[in-house]
């Protein structure tokens, strides 16, 4: 069943997790003999098991991720693992992120369609079988190697627009609203590796935390020390806890999208909503830009040029926060028929001045609150457990630490000046004044 087609069968979310007690770990071994046990799938490869061939891909930090190849097709398959794959068994990770995955990319699907189509799930088996897209590219690698996917920006801001609004009180009634996020409110334990990693552990000593050191010693103690910045980082931190506004990917980086061509047209997919809640819609759009400027700080030491890359770069966001509101507009004037904002209230009292003022402080609200998760996002990358391959694959440790240095200034910035800077624009200037002054 395409996911085009697929309904949200209320059942499956009634708020009940899978039965795991059957459930049997994949490895690369067992991974033709296992697929027997689904027709569907061995019908998709074609041929018999001894001619389908898989290899483990996954480059994520929590999951193993195989792609099996037969005589017909081809198929990705995820399947969770009992604990966290980035360190192993030390630390245990329920399997039911499997099961938070699975319902958020069917509401992902059905929000916009930017998603993998899924061919089966197995919930006890925390499996999910979906769309081979090994013809697509992570975008952090395509970013890297300085690619342009210019359609990139309108496709992730409508993903980003879409999924958001679909989802929330503008567009829900609250009993439907407050049933979907009960459900997804049982994936506490991926919130709280959010909680500790991006908005605590970076700002304490903790046996997990990584820098460069000792280049970034230093300053690493001194945004311990920083009143300022812990202070304004709890606050985005309640917010992170508190703010049920809509169901949010959780973990939008740009390695959680993946950019292409399909019918000779540019494709965009977004991956790995195993992080999805009801949570802040900033949270998602910081994440998307931390990833972006942070790319943007680390062209400088990836070889000559960088600053034309860097004015792309510069572009892509602006393009995608203009497109991003004009998105948000469109639906809040066509699709505003949740309990939030009620039209009975404005439109159909003849108000519509009223709905257009609520409309601007609404996005006026979103886009500072993006830039303070922007700056905590930017943060945990350089400070904490999970690093990005953008600073990381630098090898000269001077220059790293030197980008490093200016994403922590800009992640300061956007964290502890939001309410002054405001806009994506007004990032923007203070971007191009770190790259020229900070050393
Ligand atoms: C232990 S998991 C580390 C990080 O990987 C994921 O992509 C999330 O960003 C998480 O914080
Ligand atoms: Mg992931």
């Amino acid at each position: 069943m395409g996911l085009e087609t697929q309904q949200i069968r209320r059942e499956e979310y009634s708020g009940d997790l899978p039965d795991y007690s059957h459930y049997r770990p994949l490895d690369i071994d067992s991974v033709p003999l296992r697929l027997t046990e689904y027709p569907m799938l061995a019908e998709r490869l074609g041929g018999s098991p001894d001619q389908w061939v898989a290899r483990e891909v996954g480059d994520g930090n929590l999951n193993y991720v195989y792609i099996v190849e037969g005589p017909a097709g081809s198929i990705c398959l995820k399947q969770a693992l009992p604990y966290v794959r980035l360190v192993g068994e030390s630390w245990p990770l329920p399997l039911s992120r499997s099961h938070f995955e699975h319902a958020a990319l069917v509401r992902q699907d059905k929000a916009n369609g930017s998603v993998p189509e899924i061919y089966h799930y197995d919930g006890p088996q925390a499996l999910i079988a979906m769309e081979n897209l090994s013809g697509h590219k992570i975008w952090r690698k395509a970013l890297i190697a300085r690619e342009r996917h210019e359609a990139a920006a309108e496709t992730i801001a409508d993903f980003m627009a879409e999924t958001l609004f679909r989802t929330s009180d503008l567009a829900l009634k609250a009993a439907e609203k407050k049933a979907e996020m009960a459900m997804f409110s049982q994936n506490t334990a991926l919130c709280k590796i959010t909680e500790d990693l991006v908005f605590t552990d970076p700002y304490r000593d903790h046996e997990l935390n990584r820098w460069t050191t000792p280049e970034l010693d230093e300053t690493v103690l001194a945004v311990r020390r920083d009143p300022q910045w812990k202070a304004a980082v709890q606050e985005l931190k309640f917010i992170f806890l508190t703010r049920a506004e809509a169901l949010i990917h959780g973990d939008l980086h740009t390695g959680s999208i993946m950019v292409g061509e399909a019918g000779g047209d540019e494709d965009l997919r977004v991956i790995d909503p195993e992080f999805a809640f009801y949570g802040p819609m900033a949270f998602d759009t910081g994440a998307l830009f931390a990833n972006l400027f942070l790319n943007m700080f680390a062209q400088d030491g990836h070889g000559e040029g960088a600053s034309l890359y860097q004015d792309w770069l510069f572009e892509l966001i602006d393009r995608i926060c203009i497109r991003f509101s004009s998105s948000m507009s469109t639906l809040w004037r066509t699709e505003r028929v949740g309990d939030a904002y009620a039209q009975s209230l404005f439109e159909d009292q003849g108000h519509r001045d009223a709905a257009e003022l609520a409309l601007t402080n609404f996005l006026a609200r979103l886009e500072e609150e993006t830039l303070g998760f922007a700056g905590a996002k930017m943060a945990r990358r350089v400070l904490g457990l999970a690093g990005v391959a953008d600073l990381e694959t630098i090898e000269d440790r001077a220059v790293r630490a030197a980008c490093e240095r200016r994403a922590l200034a800009m992640a300061r910035a956007l964290i502890v000046e939001r309410g002054e800077i405001k806009t994506l624009g007004g990032a923007i200037e203070r971007a191009q004044t770190i790259l020229r002054d900070v050393r």
